[in-house]
């Protein structure tokens, strides 16, 4: 039995691919930021049947194991749209925050991870990814791939419209109001220009008014299943909730129950708990 299990080990130390695959068959169940419960270190499993790994392997075995690493402050709304992903998919990850102030994020190790500079960036193994929606996608085509519904040319090709939607419509209507009532104030000790504010909340409401048509029609934006389209809305939407602008739902009541549905998401606290600056 002991050699049939150190033969099977052997296998799959070599093959390294298939051991990828049962780690994220476990993923799909697994509890954010930490070891599955029972998951051994393949190490320690190696060890439990008379194996020693060779550097080598051992380092391979590790990169396997290891949790994807978010990088960047969870004050940006940027990363936090991937941590409302990676909580939905139940991931393995861990944030490293960056320091602006201390120009972290233009230092030669953060250029190596995204040569623009910017957060976010993700880290699984010897993979690096920037661009946040190209992370969320990543990170559900790995444990969630039913947020994307790749399985389906249709319901796919919905996701990716309302995705396209969040990110050209949406967030650059929202964008200025975040950074005209949150950012300046808090980073330049300014009021908000409350002109590019009104202007902005102007092609916002334009654009609700398209997201109460469609829901409407439909639960989540994609259609009667959520979505990496919805959860992609998460982060920018909280912040939105903390300006003094976040009534401007109300004025949709489909919108208003499709983020109050959103919200109760653990996602979607976690996000929110993440955001809330230090008092
Ligand atoms: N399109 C990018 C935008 C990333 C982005 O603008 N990140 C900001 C923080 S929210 C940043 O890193 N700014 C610093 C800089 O541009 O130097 C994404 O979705 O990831």
């Amino acid at each position: 039995m002991l050699c049939t299990l150190k033969h099977l080990v052997e296998i799959l130390l070599e093959l390294l691919i298939p051991l990828h695959q049962l780690v994220d068959e476990h993923r799909t169940q697994a509890h954010s930021h930490h070891m599955l419960p029972g998951m051994a270190h393949v190490g320690e499993l190696a060890e439990g049947v008379g194996v020693h790994l060779g550097a080598e392997a051992q380092e391979g075995a590790d990169k396997a194991m290891a949790p994807m690493k978010l990088y960047g402050s969870t004050l940006s709304w940027n990363v936090t749209r991937c941590v409302a992903v990676l909580e939905e998919a139940g991931a393995e990850y861990e944030i490293v925050p960056l320091d602006f102030s201390k120009g972290e994020h233009k230092a030669p190790d953060h250029l190596a991870r995204n040569p623009f500079g910017q957060v976010p960036a993700l880290q699984d193994g010897d993979l690096f990814l920037w661009e946040s929606r190209a992370i969320c996608k990543y990170v559900c085509r790995k444990n969630k791939p039913e947020l994307l519904k790749d399985g389906d040319l249709k319901e796919s090709a919905m996701v990716d419209v309302w995705l396209e939607v969040e990110s050209n419509q949406y967030t650059p209507a929202l964008n200025p109001i975040l950074f005209q009532c949150l950012i300046r104030p808090m980073m330049f000790g300014a009021p908000p220009d409350e002109k590019v504010v009104e202007e902005n909340l102007e092609k916002l409401k334009k654009v609700l008014e398209v997201y109460e048509a469609r829901l409407t029609k439909c639960k989540y934006l994609a259609g009667d299943y959520i979505s990496v389209a919805d959860l992609s809305h998460v982060a920018g939407t909280v912040c939105l909730g903390a300006t003094p602008h976040a009534s401007v739902l109300d004025a949709y009541p489909h919108v208003k129950a499709w983020w109050t549905d959103l919200m109760a998401r653990p996602s979607s606290q976690k996000v929110a708990s993440l955001m809330k600056p230090p008092a």
